[in-house]
């Protein structure tokens, strides 16, 4: 089993059931070997019906597709394409908050209000509205209808961008990669790499830098915003993951999938009295609520909700019998689930109409009802708890950890708690204390071992005095290997971050919240540019990024929007174009030339943290900063 995972839990429950009918990814990745050549090289085409058409290479002559186009613009369509369903994820998701954010403010007896009404101020003005004299709802609907124009607007800039280092702007502009409009790059994307539109493979990675753009400096930076504006901005909190967080004597209640406006009514619905009297009238000792993924991230950050684990662990939460009740939301979400439940007594809940699941109970939210609907979804789950059968089994891994820091809060910390400053943090990189930061985001992935990579390679940049952010799922498996306790930079960390962990009481490692979140990792970069020292670009900032277990179309547009903003991004796995070496190229070389960053593809998690350590080096030296001090 420890192939599979490094994570005990994980191993436990894959033990348990490894004879049994109940099958999870592991058993399904492994039915899909060996995989298509084409589709992992990136040359299958399948956008016309004139094919599909695969491009071979015989004796250094390579096929067409039936329309001429060749290897380099299969692959660089497939791959933007990739692109744009990443952007539309994350993006969809923020037009949801942005119209979540409208309806708080229109109505001011609903279950949503403004929480922090200091962040509305501040993004209000980021978007040029007149703060003064209006009140937090006629501030929040301003907010909420600028927000969601920038989706459907047509020319122009994003609002968003203009947080970027200005240098980085200009250079965005003279590339032409600024992004117009959210929904107008994706359709972009869609329309350039239709059959017989653009076949310049780098034009057509032009546009996926740009609609990538809109992903991070748009609908994720936006879903960011208005999530802390309406749930609160995190501040740091102490709580547990790992499966050992379910609880056999109560109601488990798992909420998994990225979208917290449901969540956030199902923690409050929780607590009430009518449902807490009908547990206990079921014989229960509490209501025990989860998280899965995303979804975990966001109710982690904001309420300190325990965490139940991340991608892979989905159906091994069903395996442990326990679980009453798992509500999903959108994305990441195995299909598998509601049929896993025919061997166990778990009720899978669709909320969402753009996700619905064959064999799921479907319960639709609706922003205007939230709360009612959380507690009939509570309370499916409390009539559940009598119908657990079997032998439950929950393994007994759980671990602290140290969560909720944002880029207002994890640095402000680093100049105490009085200064709100970056300072002491950039000249830690310059005196050398800290040699530099390495963002580590992204999914597990069935075809590398669970968790391994991520921990494996924050445990590397840690000990090299690399301070580490993390996100998502790389979040969560960094946190289950207990890297997100403050008293593990004694045992992990070098001797300069030790330094810095102790002096301010923070753990090596960094939790900045889900995948959208990513935009704060994107804030705390410009913040320290501003902060000054360090050069005038992020592409200055001896820092790094990495998602070593990525899988989803997701991941690409984060690995995008990253490079596009000037950061060296290392993957565990290729992207699907290692049949193009043209564009392999261009990804891995030629891009540094224009926006400053490139990718690297390097499955071993200790390489790949030493390619992260070499460019973070590069980066001091043409900084001219001093030595690192304790090599
Ligand atoms: O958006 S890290 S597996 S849960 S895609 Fe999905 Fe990947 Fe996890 Fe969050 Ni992000």
């Amino acid at each position: 089993m420890t192939n599979q995972s490094i994570d005990k839990a994980t191993q436990e429950i894959l033990e348990k059931f490894k004879d049994s009918s109940s099958k999870t990814a592991w058993d399904r990745a492994d039915l899909q070997k060996p995989h298509c050549s084409f589709g992992q090289q990136g040359t299958c085409c399948r956008v016309c019906t004139m094919g599909p058409c695969r491009i071979m290479t015989k004796k250094n002559v390579s096929t067409l597709g039936v329309c001429g186009v060749g290897a380099d613009t299969i692959a660089a369509r497939n791959l933007v394409r990739m692109i744009a369903a990443g952007t539309a994820a994350h993006s969809d998701h923020a037009r949801d908050v942005a119209l979540t954010l409208h309806l708080a403010a229109k109505s001011e007896e609903g279950d949503y209000k403004v929480k922090d009404p200091i962040k509305l101020r501040k993004i209000a003005h980021i978007y040029g509205i007149e703060t003064k004299d209006k009140n937090n709802q006629e501030l929040a609907l301003a907010l909420a209808e600028r927000a969601l124009s920038n989706f459907g607007q047509q020319t122009g800039e994003l609002d968003m961008t203009q947080r970027a280092p200005k240098k980085r702007r200009e250079l965005w502009r003279t590339l032409g990669i600024l992004p117009r409009g959210i929904d107008r790059e994706v359709v972009e994307v869609m329309h350039r790499t239709t059959m017989g539109v653009d076949t310049d493979f780098r034009n057509i990675i032009k546009q996926g830098l740009r609609c990538s753009l809109a992903d991070g400096w748009g609908g994720s930076m936006i879903a960011t915003e208005l999530q802390d504006i309406l749930f609160g901005t995190p501040t740091p909190l102490r709580s547990k993951v790992n499966l050992g967080v379910l609880d056999q004597d109560k109601v488990n209640i798992v909420v998994h999938g990225h979208d917290p406006a449901l969540s956030e009514m199902v923690v409050a619905a929780s607590h009430d009295p009518e449902l807490q009297k009908l547990m206990e009238q079921k014989g229960a000792q509490g209501i025990n609520l989860a998280g899965i993924c995303c979804t975990a991230n966001e109710i982690l950050m904001r309420q300190g909700v325990p965490v139940a684990g991340n991608f892979l662990q989905q159906e091994l939460a069903v395996m442990t019998g326990v679980v009453d009740l798992m509500m999903v939301d959108v994305q990441c979400i195995m299909s598998s689930l509601p049929d896993l439940t025919k061997h166990f007594h778990t009720k899978v809940v669709t909320t969402s109409p753009k996700a619905k699941i064959p064999g799921a109970e479907h319960v639709e939210f609706s922003e205007e009802h939230a709360f009612k609907t959380a507690k009939e979804i509570v309370r499916m789950g409390i009539e559940n708890f009598s119908h657990r059968h079997g032998n439950p089994f929950v393994p007994n891994e759980s671990m602290d950890l140290l969560a909720g820091f944002s880029s207002e809060s994890v640095f402000n910390f680093l100049g105490g708690t009085y200064r709100s400053t970056y300072r002491p943090l950039n000249d830690a990189v310059i005196d050398g204390r800290l040699r530099g930061a390495a963002g580590i985001v992204g999914c597990n992935n069935p075809k590398i071992t669970h968790d391994w990579a991520h921990v494996e390679m924050a445990k590397e940049l840690i000990k090299n005095d690399v301070l580490v952010v993390v996100t998502g799922c790389s979040g969560i498996a960094d946190a289950k290997a207990g890297l997100l306790r403050p008293e593990i930079a004694y045992k992990m960390a070098g001797e300069g971050l030790q330094e810095i962990c102790e002096a301010v009481g923070i753990p090596p490692v960094l939790h900045l919240g889900s995948c959208v979140d990513n935009s704060r990792i994107l804030m705390t970069l410009t913040n320290i540019v501003h902060e000054g020292g360090l050069g005038e670009d992020i592409s200055d900032l001896p820092v790094a990024g990495a998602a070593p277990e990525w899988m989803s179309e997701k991941a690409v547009a984060i690995g995008f929007y990253f490079v596009a903003s000037g950061v060296f991004t290392v993957l565990g796995n290729p992207f699907p174009v290692l049949g193009s070496p043209s564009l392999t190229k261009h990804l891995t070389e030629e891009l540094e030339d224009t926006v400053g960053g490139k990718f690297a593809f390097e499955s071993d998690p200790i390489k790949a943290a030493h390619l992260m350590i070499d460019h973070i080096e590069k980066k001091r030296e043409a900084l001219k900063l001093k030595e690192v001090m304790y090599t």
